[in-house]
């Protein structure tokens, strides 16, 4: 059987994604069952340029996030069109489930799957012919397949992580992924933050945390060091939402990392579970950086309106923490949120300079389907509807219609927290002073070179209205 698999992103170059953790095990799981796998990575630029869907394909695995559903879309009437052979359309991740309704809406699609795709895509593979010829006698929990009906997502038995084969990372594109090799060793989130894919995952499964055994961890590492040639200073990077939870799992694992491996790496965690023994593991193991949520430095904005339940002095005291150590602390920030005033915003700059932070990354709000910011600002009909171009900027605007912030200025106030925390003094009142003053004669505007770089963005967009 061949099967092909297709992950859908907004800018190859730009987005980062090198590597995805759900299509490398299902690939996986494939091959284990004799299936033959390769991945299209597809971006905006693929769809303008114009590709062939390949020939004889048994399913098309169709992996994609929200931001990516227009596309998917146009795949999924491209594949039914061009495919010959009428292999079965599949459709799994994060979108087929925070929003499964748009996906099983789609006349092309044959099957949506909703959740944790493992046993799921087991049950395709060894049933491919049942669901073509007699769907009705299918049963795959939280699965739709074309042509019976509709059943509510229920509570899901979890996978064990530690039965599971090895992402299959030769799929990726291995001279990138290992320059920059990727990891997750755990799943779940015990917070439910109200802009977070977790809050739907917690609500409509339940909420539980998995890690991957510490001997099954390193045994993946080495599978993947062996796979892509990894070298050993290369900084890795484990994704998992909270790599922090578990101080009993963070001592095992360390124990094993430090006997095999002295590779630099990142991860992640909420301020919350930061404590003095854990960060003396990470550094032992040779970490280089902690990444911590802050999201808005307004302590009450955070914990109600984003209901992410951590205070400002449980942020200040994990990225002290975290110094001491001689770790880099760097912070997730969020602008652009429902509500969010201009004070606010100051205080999300405040809270980091306090936290002493090595570096920040700031993002802005986008509203995702299943979660409580989005179902609240449909209702109020602020959701804003982003071009694919935008989408591959990597939307420096908010997702929202309406906002107590001017579009350009949260360019000028990205910039400025991560002026002011890098302590870039110059650029700070530059950044402030260019808010402020349209200095720039318009005729500028047109010149090539401007138009090439940040320039443009930074000082000129505010000529674009007119
Ligand atoms: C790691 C990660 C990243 C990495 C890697 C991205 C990647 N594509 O893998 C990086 C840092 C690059 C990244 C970037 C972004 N990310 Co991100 N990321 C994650 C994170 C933390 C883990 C994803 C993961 O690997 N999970 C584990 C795997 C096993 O789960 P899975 O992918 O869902 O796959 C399972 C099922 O979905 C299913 N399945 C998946 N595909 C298929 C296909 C078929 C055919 C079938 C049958 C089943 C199936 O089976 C798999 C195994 O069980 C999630 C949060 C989370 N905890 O899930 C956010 C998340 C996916 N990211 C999110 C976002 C918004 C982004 C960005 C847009 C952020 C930004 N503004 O730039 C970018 C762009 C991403 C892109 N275009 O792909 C959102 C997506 C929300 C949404 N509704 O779409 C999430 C959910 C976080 C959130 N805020 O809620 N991200
Ligand atoms: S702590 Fe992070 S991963 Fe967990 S729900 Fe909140 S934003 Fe999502």
């Amino acid at each position: 059987m061949i099967i092909e698999f297709y992950y859908l992103v907004t800018d190859k170059k730009e987005c980062g994604v090198i590597y995805n953790e759900g299509v490398g095990i299902l690939s996986a799981i494939a091959k284990e069952k004799n299936c033959q796998t390769s991945l299209h990575m597809f971006d905006l630029a693929d769809f303008r340029k114009g590709f062939n869907i390949k020939e004889n394909i048994n399913i098309h695995a169709i992996s994609f996030p929200s931001q990516q559903f227009s596309l998917a879309v146009q795949l999924i009437n491209k594949i039914k069109s061009e495919d010959k052979g009428n292999g079965l359309i599949v459709v799994g991740g994060v979108h087929a489930t925070v929003d499964r309704q748009s996906v099983i809406a789609l006349e092309n699609v044959d099957v949506v799957v909703s959740g944790e795709g493992e046993e799921a895509m087991k049950w395709i593979i060894d049933n491919y012919d049942l669901i073509k010829t007699h769907p009705d006698k299918c049963n795959i929990p939280n699965s739709y397949i074309k042509g019976t009906p509709i059943k509510p997502l229920q509570k899901a038995d979890y996978v064990d992580l530690d039965t599971l084969p090895y992402p299959l990372r030769s799929i990726f594109s291995k001279k990138l992924l290992k320059r920059s090799p990727e990891f997750i060793l755990s799943r779940g989130c015990p917070f439910s933050c109200s802009f977070c894919a977790n809050e739907f995952y917690n609500k409509t499964f339940g909420m539980k945390i998995r890690k991957k055994s510490p001997e099954y961890c390193i045994g993946e590492l080495e599978d993947s060091f062996s796979v892509l040639g990894i070298y050993k200073d290369t900084m890795l990077t484990f994704h998992d939402d909270v790599f922090l939870l578990d101080v009993n799992w963070l001592q095992s694992f360390s124990k094993l990392y430090k006997k095999h491996f002295n590779n630099p790496f990142r991860c992640n965690t909420t301020a919350s579970y930061v404590t003095d023994e854990k960060i003396k593991l990470l550094k032992e193991m040779n970490c280089s950086e902690v990444w911590v949520g802050i999201e808005s430095g307004n302590e009450e904005y955070r914990n109600t309106v984003l209901n992410k339940k951590v205070s400002n002095k449980q942020i200040v005291k994990a990225f002290d923490t975290i110094n001491r150590h001689g770790l880099k602390g760097i912070s997730f920030n969020m602008l652009g949120g429902p509500g969010e005033t201009v004070e606010q915003l100051k205080d999300t700059i405040k809270l980091n300079l306090e936290s002493k932070v090595y570096s920040t990354t700031t993002g802005m709000f986008v509203p995702f389907p299943g979660t409580t910011l989005y179902e609240n600002e449909l209702r109020k009909d602020n959701i804003r509807e982003f071009t694919e171009d935008e989408k591959c900027e990597g939307v420096s605007i908010s997702g929202l219609k309406r906002t107590n912030i001017d579009d350009k200025d949260y360019f000028y106030w990205r910039q400025m927290l991560l002026f002011s925390v890098e302590n870039k003094k110059i650029l700070y009142y530059l950044a402030l002073c260019l808010k402020y003053i349209s200095f720039p004669p318009k005729f500028l505007v047109k010149l090539n070179f401007i138009k090439r770089f940040n320039i443009k963005r930074f000082v000129f967009d505010r000529y674009d209205e007119e």
